[in-house]
């Protein structure tokens, strides 16, 4: 993302940086490339804050703000949790950025056309990708530490990737009528129990007679992006309290098993499980 700032040249002191980035609450790392301030004349900057791209001006203070990527645009919902978890867990330094109500915008669509969140930007010309699969396996791959999340063994990997496919192709589609209501989007009634009596039948049997059969996660000892996949989108039944209240415990006792292998990842979780649980709306009283 080119800056304006740059082009005119202005550099931070370093104490200003600090201040600045304290006031903001934006990392050390959120690199201040120019400013001035104190009536001192300037021109309009572009400032880059918050993946906006935003002329800003003011009569005693300019200011531009220029994060480096790599970026994690993240939501709220179960599909980031797992590129978070990771982030965290392994402490990659890359930052997280809500894409609360960004996903359409122009600057959005030109970093991924399918607006969906969580989207890794590189930047420059390395671009950005998505699905949150994809973005697990990226940061696996690539860091110091991912084979424990990843494992190299070829047949273990490679039955971690059958789980996640299964995931995106089995588990997911069976979920958006289920509980999209807590993000105001429109559900069926029939949708949903038909989704629901799908998982009972067919996806719980699988997750727990197959891929956890012999392993507390799935067929691992130790918890991988398989189940960082899988996991936390079960935290989505929570919105219709009479579903939740039928889903085997094996499967409630998984969920949470794997939750809390991921510690630092608390309160993305928790905010998914409060809007859930504390969904009140349409259908949240649903008999399966
Ligand atoms: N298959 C994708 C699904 C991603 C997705 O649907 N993200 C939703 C949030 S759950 C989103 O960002 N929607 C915003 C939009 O479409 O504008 C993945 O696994 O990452």
């Amino acid at each position: 993302m080119g800056c304006e700032c740059c082009r005119l040249g202005y550099r931070a002191q370093t104490g200003f940086l600090r201040r600045f980035s304290k006031f903001y609450q934006i990392s050390t790392r959120t690199h201040l490339l120019a400013w001035s301030a104190s009536g001192r004349k300037s021109p309009p900057l572009i400032c880059h804050s918050l993946g906006r791209s935003e002329e800003v001006s003011a009569n005693y203070f300019h200011c531009c703000v220029a994060r480096t990527p790599p970026f994690l645009y993240f939501s709220a919902a179960a599909n980031s949790h797992g590129p978070i978890a990771i982030i965290k867990h392994l402490k990659l330094d890359i930052e997280l950025e809500n894409a609360y109500g960004k996903t359409r915008t122009p600057e959005f669509l030109a970093i991924n056309p399918c607006h969906t969140a969580p989207c890794l930007e590189f930047g420059g010309d390395d671009g950005a990708i998505w699905e949150s699969c994809a973005i697990m396996r990226y940061l696996c791959v690539n860091n110091k530490g991912g084979e424990e999340l990843y494992p190299a063994n070829p047949i273990l990997r490679a039955k971690v990737d059958m789980v996640m496919d299964w995931r995106q192709t089995g588990l997911y589609p069976c979920l958006p009528d289920i509980a999209y209501m807590v993000f105001g989007m429109p559900v069926t009634d029939e949708g949903a129990k038909k989704s629901f009596a799908k998982l009972i039948e067919e996806v719980f049997p699988i997750l727990v007679d197959v891929y956890l059969k012999d392993t507390p996660f799935c067929y691992s000892e130790k918890a991988t992006i398989a189940d960082l996949a899988i996991a936390p989108t079960l935290t989505f039944l929570k919105a219709r309290k009479n579903f939740w209240a039928k889903v085997p415990a094996a499967v409630k006792e998984y969920h949470t098993r794997v939750l809390e292998a991921f510690p630092d990842t608390a309160d993305n979780f928790k905010m998914l499980d409060d809007m859930c649980t504390g969904y009140d709306g349409d259908g949240a009283h649903l008999e399966p």
